[in-house]
């Protein structure tokens, strides 16, 4: 394993800077299996910025800003014998930093920022013979070049890089040339001129890159791209400078700073305020991101450089720690042993609100490499799990999992633990929840308590502004035309709710959720109304939002309508009006099994659908944007009596659905 860059001594893992350290002048190599440092030692003047291994294994090609190796005259490239460790006489001087190489037969093509090879004009790319001769091949570019690869055959070459022409013809950043002539061959997909490509890696009949972005909004992903056609199997979209990719099995690796994988099924921009994930993967059969995510600490950019055994995963950069544990500069990923422990999961939540039952419910945690867990769960202190269940998690997308424990003794005192378990690793158990088991079914809000509301508004404040959370801290703030003490939805004395007048009125949420796709809205409504509106929804402003979806709104003649927005509108509807003036019980769930809209405890209307569109948004109940959205009523604000509005982090089953309407 060879390695170059900017340091001028290495160490073993573990040792602080400055101990145990080794000179080793921008160039190094170790053992790839032990990591033993190997004695390849050369004295080279300036940094290393490039290094390629011949396909034959013999040669090592080493580009950079170097001007000697060794005391002997090298600019910027070099070549060593692997067999030996020793510098080849193949000497050629450029006249700028050298970043790639890449060997075809006997020509080896090297690309970088310079203009001159061997005192001839050559801009960011050049032919040169495995014996040292320069060849007459020189495409003409406006640029430089950073990563060079080949089609299977050979015939062709693919250069990335900071260029917008080639051959006097506009090729931004990527474009194929004939080996042998330097003409430009196809190249389908096209580049936005604000990023360039800074990596290529062909494994098989692909071509696999990434690209730098140099502004805010450009393209920063990854492609998979057909070799001869430069057609595109996919292209990734994360927002983040992609420094380096590797493919190792099914997976195409990439050191980037992604800040926002919204567009490929991750996190949004500001995600609980992390900026970014360094390490991550992307499936090669179609860019969708991987359950990979190591930490990296001490960088905000890269990691800078990967490569592959085939097995291993290499990565160098200008980091200091990975996994939390001190790392300078480069790390090795093996295959196995699966070294990452599932997280410790809080105490599940736990209530008895059902004749002989127990709910129990808790959220998953992550594993930093394994995105499906098994959830063991423990009653009374017992070895043997009572039940397991799998479920997938991200950092930003941890469902709420439960269990219904039945045919307890009503009195009896019971206690609870979940662990979580991937491979090989069991993570450590959770804290210890603790319940008494009822004897008589409760009431409505005890029953809408049980089943763990992110929020729950009873609104049955008699004054002031604020909707208290019966769950918790996500206390709504009502405004408009949202006035206060209607007799509520439910038959125990003393309930009220909130009267929204259908033009201003609304009550929001203040806390803001990350793209939840797996959810229950609940609420009960009173109307007459013959103009519709917004009665529950989700949108990214605490105003008129700009995204909006996961809503429910009524049309002018009464149908209820649950929409979500997976790239355009996926709605369902119920057949039936409810603006006769009566209570209605209303919950709309998104989960694994799509979406639901039940009305009074029956479903009315469900499809398919799983996905909604990926924002950081508020829940609210009352109006917002309707722009855009079929059968869009006249008034975006509903004229309506609302009442006993939560919010669930998941998809309510029927069963709970009757279960709380029949509290009533
Ligand atoms: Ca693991
Ligand atoms: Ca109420």
């Amino acid at each position: 394993m060879y390695l170059g860059g900017s340091f001028t001594a290495v160490r073993p893992p573990g040792a602080a800077p400055g101990t145990s350290e080794v000179a080793r002048s921008y160039l190094a190599a170790f053992d790839a299996s032990s990591g033993e440092l190997v004695d390849f030692d050369h004295r080279l003047d300036r940094r290393v910025s490039g290094l390629y291994v011949s396909p034959d294994g013999n040669r090592l090609y080493v580009g950079g800003d170097f001007l000697s190796v060794d005391g002997v005259s090298r600019r910027k490239a070099a070549v060593f014998s692997t067999a030996t460790g020793q510098l080849t006489s193949w000497k050629v001087g450029f006249n700028g930093p050298v970043r790639a190489f890449h060997e075809i037969g006997s020509t080896v093509y090297a690309g970088g920022g310079f203009s001159t090879v061997k005192g001839v004009a050559r801009t960011g790319v050049a032919a040169i013979s495995t014996d040292g001769q320069l060849q007459a091949w020189a495409p003409q570019l406006d640029g430089k070049v950073r990563a060079i690869t080949s089609v299977p055959d050979g015939s062709r070459v693919v250069i990335g890089g900071p260029f917008s022409s080639v051959n006097g013809q506009a090729r931004q950043s990527i474009a194929s040339l004939d080996a042998s002539t330097a003409q430009l061959r196809p190249w389908a997909a096209t580049h936005p001129s604000c990023s360039y490509v800074s990596s290529l890696s062909r494994v098989g009949d692909t071509i696999y890159g990434g690209a730098v972005g140099k502004g805010s909004g450009c393209y920063e992903g990854t492609f998979a791209a057909d070799p001869m056609t430069g057609i595109e199997r996919w292209r990734e979209t994360c927002r983040g400078a992609t420094e380096a990719v590797a493919v190792v099995g099914s997976y195409l690796y990439k050191g980037s700073h992604a800040h926002d994988c919204s567009t490929a099924g991750g996190f949004p921009e500001d995600y609980e305020s992390r900026d970014t994930y360094n390490l991550l993967s992307v499936s090669l059969s179609n860019g969708g991101l991987g359950d990979w995510l190591p930490g990296m600490q001490g960088s905000g950019v890269g990691p800078l450089a990967m490569a592959t055994d085939g097995r291993q995963l290499f990565v160098g950069g200008t980091f200091s720690g990975i996994n939390g544990q001190g790392q300078q500069g480069f790390a090795r990923f093996t295959a196995g042993p699966d070294l990452t422990l599932p997280g410790r999961p809080i105490a599940p939540k736990v209530a008895s609100v059902k004749t002989a039952t127990v709910s129990v419910r808790w959220t998953a945690v992550t594993d930093r490499d394994d995105g499906t867990l098994t959830y063991r769960l423990f009653r009374d202190g017992g070895r043997t799990p009572i039940h397991e269940q799998s479920a997938s998690s991200r950092p930003w997308d941890r469902p709420v999992l439960q269990f219904e424990d039945t045919d307890l003794a009503p009195g009896s005192t019971h206690t609870y633990q979940v662990q979580a378990v991937a491979q090989d690793n069991v993570g450590p158990k959770s804290g210890v929840a603790t319940v008494t088991v009822t004897g008589t079914d409760k009431g409505y809000a005890s029953r809408v308590l049980a089943d763990l509301p992110t929020l729950y508004w009873r609104l049955d404040e008699s004054s002031g502004s604020t909707a208290t959370d019966a769950a918790g801290s996500n206390h709504g703030t009502l405004s408009g035309g949202a006035t206060r003490s209607s007799p509520g939805a439910l038959s125990e004395s003393g309930d009220r709710a909130v009267q929204l007048d259908g033009r201003s009125g609304r009550v929001l949420a203040p806390q803001r959720f990350n793209n939840p796709r797996r959810y229950s809205v609940e609420g009960w409504f009173k109307t007459d109304t013959r103009a519709g509106g917004k009665l529950i929804g989700f949108g990214s402003s605490t105003s008129n939002s700009g995204s909006y979806d996961r809503h429910v709104y009524m049309t002018n003649s009464g149908q209820l309508v649950f929409g979500t927005h997976p790239g355009s509108p996926s709605t369902i509807s119920t057949p039936a009006a409810y603006n006769d003036n009566r209570w209605h019980h209303l919950v709309a769930t998104q989960g694994v099994d799509g979406m639901r809209l039940y009305v009074d405890g029956v479903v009315r209307a469900s499809n398919a659908t799983t996905d909604a569109q990926n924002y950081l948004g508020y829940w609210r109940i009352g109006g917002d944007n309707l722009s855009g959205w079929p059968s869009a009523p006249s008034s975006s604000y509903v004229r309506a009596t609302m009442d006993e509005f939560a919010v669930f982090g998941y998809a309510l089953t029927a069963e709970q659905v009757i279960r709380h309407f029949n509290g009533s």
